[in-house]
């Protein structure tokens, strides 16, 4: 039998690799390196998800037909039906609550696991029905790096294309541990830079991992105490009067509120809070200024209710230093799947239309009611954290698409609680998942490699993913699902397309950053383009060069204040608990859980605790512990390890940590607090 080699964007993370997949008769034999585009990011290479990302579709587990729950919610017994069937009981339950409660009851969850099309389809549909209660798990991915560089900058994308690093003097790895969850952007990109070109790395995170053992300087905070770190940074450098004075005077504004405002985090202050020491300190901050500075920051940066004030504070000192606007610098936000950018990029959000105008701006969405022929709400809708905060109160209703939150969003005990909630919930997917429990109509969706689409990378990236496989049973791609359900809600008007390409082409004439960037391009330049991108062509490699997304082109340096945790160990619970990725698995396992080789290799979780903490508890390696925090305890075995500090321990993030991690959330950005909790850990008898 013939085998093909079909064009495909990794499924998994963002750093975008391509490969082809060697399909025979609509089943993938395996992947190959792709040596054919010398252009593209991963230059032949791939990391072990890679390599086996075609495992999970071909999995047992795979939902083939749409199901109705039949038992309890949460028990998990569900009976099949036809698509038929589940459209005609979505629609009349959608018209139902509409007419009771309003379409404000109905919520929409979408996600970065699905193309550039779907999304903006799913953002179309939930308009259409006049709702912008809209959000996608990413709100706990980079929702404070994000606003915090727009707030500076004017706009939060990463700057410059990964190529860059090479051109670096320095890389600030802050929260971030790229050898495991950008492996390829780390081997080819960050450690030929050190070891080729000489470059320097600076490390902020608690622990250590296989990719820090190039740092120069390692500074490990306790988790959510960064901030501390960052604004004593700010102070040595205006203080010692080592910043970019050109830059400053020429590029930004604002500075003399910054320097007020940092005027009395001393080294010694963050010291006392966050564990690190003021020489060390000094020393990094020395160090940035004097030097060519990239800075890859993300989710140990991100994911605090403080993180946005730290992130302003990151912001500002790139800023200061003069570390933006020009070749072999590199920073930005770094949304972490292969289509993180594709929610945020189609508006993705409560408060925004898919051109990335506000909802609130009249002119905006009267533009867009023009193109779209439908009128479109103007009030801002709930967050994700709100949305579940409100099931069964203001949200009657959701749909959901590729989002497992029953285990990636925070507090899950109290999670489950609030979906049994709802009187209505719809949970489109590829596997019935722990969310989909929930569910009263589950939706089997066509999976990656089973679809035509449009990916996005953490460099800007954009690029086409082909299909290459057949989906299983009766599982349709979501953008068919969206357009089908949408004829039946008599929409069929607003949603007449019979092909990705088509929806691109409408994407292409409605947001501006994508107008080059149509489905000709990318078929015949595998190496996509970089947007935004006016007309078809390679696009913007690095943005800011002639000034910033500013009104005044400058950029806007925030003044920034301390922010506790909020929550900070005790005596009851005296440790700091974080968690952090394994290379081998991908957020809430439903799918690395269902590739035989990942799942073989990293089979379980385990908790990170420092060998003086350890025996002072009394624990070994492979004793089961309980750890508890305020909200629940799990069970799992220690690991004794120096590779995490005194104080803190850490939990890989795919089982059950987010039944310990905390829902409060930040007041404008939403962010939760997923990185830093107080936690105690107990001995378990066998
Ligand atoms: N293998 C794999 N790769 C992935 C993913 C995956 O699930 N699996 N997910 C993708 C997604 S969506 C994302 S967003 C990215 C995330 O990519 P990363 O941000 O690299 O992911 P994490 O491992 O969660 O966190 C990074 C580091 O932050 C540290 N950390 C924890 N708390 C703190 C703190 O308070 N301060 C500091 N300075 N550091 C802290 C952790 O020890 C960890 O080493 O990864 C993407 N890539
Ligand atoms: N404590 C803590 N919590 C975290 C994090 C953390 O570091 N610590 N990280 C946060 C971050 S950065 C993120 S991005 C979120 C991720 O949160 P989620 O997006 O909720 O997690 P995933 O497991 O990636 O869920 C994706 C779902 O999409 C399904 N899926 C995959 N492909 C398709 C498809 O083509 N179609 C359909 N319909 N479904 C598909 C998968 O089976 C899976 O159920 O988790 C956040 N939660
Ligand atoms: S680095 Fe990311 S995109 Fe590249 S092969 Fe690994 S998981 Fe896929
Ligand atoms: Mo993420």
């Amino acid at each position: 039998m013939e085998e093909k080699l079909i064009p495909v964007v990794c499924p998994w993370c963002s750093v975008g690799c391509r490969f082809y997949a060697v399909s025979v008769n609509g089943y993938i034999r395996r992947v190959e390196f792709d040596y054919d585009h010398p252009t593209i990011t991963n230059r032949g290479k791939l990391c072990p998800k890679g390599v086996a990302s075609y495992q999970f579709i071909n999995s047992p587990q795979r939902l083939k037909k749409p199901l109705k729950r039949v038992g309890e919610k949460g028990e998990g017994k569900f009976e099949e039906i036809s698509w038929e069937e589940a459209y005609g009981i979505i629609t009349e339950r959608i018209k139902e609550i509409k007419e009771t409660y309003g379409p404000e009851a109905i919520a929409f969850l979408s996600s970065e696991k699905i193309t550039l099309e779907e999304n903006y389809l799913i953002h179309k549909l939930s308009k259409a029905i006049g709702t912008n209660h809209l959000d996608f798990p990413g709100r706990y991915c980079q929702y404070s790096n994000s606003p915090a560089r727009t707030a500076v900058f004017g706009s939060s994308a990463a700057t410059n294309p990964f190529e860059d690093l090479a051109k670096a003097e320095m890389i600030v790895v802050w929260g971030h541990n790229p050898a495991e969850t950008a492996p390829v952007l780390f081997g080819q990109y960050i450690e030929k830079a050190i070891i080729d070109n000489g470059v320097e790395m600076i490390v902020v995170d608690p622990r250590s991992t296989r990719g820090h053992k190039y740092a120069s300087l390692h500074l490990k905070p306790y988790p959510g105490t960064d901030l501390a770190v960052a604004l004593a940074m700010l102070n040595v450098v205006i203080n010692e009067e080592i910043y970019d004075k050109e830059f400053v005077q020429e590029k930004t504004t604002g500075f003399d509120k910054l320097r007020e405002s940092v005027k009395d985090y001393t080294p010694e202050w963050a010291e006392k809070i966050s564990g690190v020491s003021a020489d060390d300190i000094r020393k990094a901050a020395g160090l940035i200024a004097g030097k060519r500075t990239a800075f890859l920051v993300n989710e140990g940066v991100n994911q605090h209710i403080n993180g946005f004030n730290l992130s302003l504070a990151i912001a500002d000192l790139i800023a200061i230093t003069g570390n933006i606007g020009k070749e072999g610098v590199w920073s930005g936000v770094f949304p972490g799947a292969q289509c993180g950018f594709c929610s945020a990029m189609t508006g993705i959000a409560p408060n925004k239309l898919p051109t990335g105008k506000l909802v609130t701006d009249e002119a905006s969405r009267a533009e867009l009611e023009r193109l779209w022929g439908f009128p479109i709400p103007d009030w801002v809708g709930f967050d994700l954290t709100t949305m579940i905060r409100e099931m069964g109160n203001k949200i009657r209703m959701m749909y959901m698409v590729a989002g497992n939150i029953a285990k990636s969003a925070p507090n899950s005990g109290w999670v489950r609680e609030q979906l049994r909630k709802l009187d209505f919930l719809v949970v489109q997917d590829i596997f019935l998942t722990d969310t989909a429990m929930y569910a009263d109509i589950v939706l089997p969706a066509a999976a990656w490699f089973e679809k035509t689409g449009t990916a996005i990378s953490a460099e800007r990236r954009v690029q086409r993913s082909y299909k290459a496989a057949e989906a299983p049973g009766e599982a349709k791609p979501d953008w068919l699902i969206i357009v089908e359900l949408a004829k039946e809600l008599d929409f069929g008007e607003f949603f007449k397309y019979s092909h990705p390409d088509e929806i691109l082409r409408e994407i292409n004439s409605v947001i501006p950053v994508f107008k080059g960037a149509t489905p000709e391009y990318l078929a015949e330049h595998l190496e996509g383009c970089f947007f935004p991108c006016s007309e078809p062509g390679e696009g913007t490699k690095i943005l800011f060069k002639k000034g910033f997304k500013t009104a005044d082109g400058k950029a806007h340096l925030q003044p920034v204040e301390w922010r506790e945790p909020p929550e900070i160990p005790d005596s009851e619970y005296p440790f700091w608990l974080t968690n952090f990725r394994l290379v081998g698995h991908w957020h809430t396992l439903t799918m690395s859980g269902e590739s035989p080789s990942l799942e073989k290799r990293w089979p379980e979780e385990y908790l990170m605790v420092n060998p003086k903490d350890a025996r002072t508890l009394g624990i070994k390696t492979d004793d089961l512990v309980k750890v508890s925090t305020r909200r629940g305890s799990i069970l799992v075995r220690a690991e004794v390890t120096n590779h995490v500090r005194e104080g803190v321990i850490a939990i890989p993030n795919h089982w059950d940590n987010n039944f310990l991690t905390l829902d409060e959330i930040h007041e404008k950005t939403k962010m939760a607090e997923l990185k830093a909790v107080a936690a105690k850990v107990e001995k378990v008898e066998e």
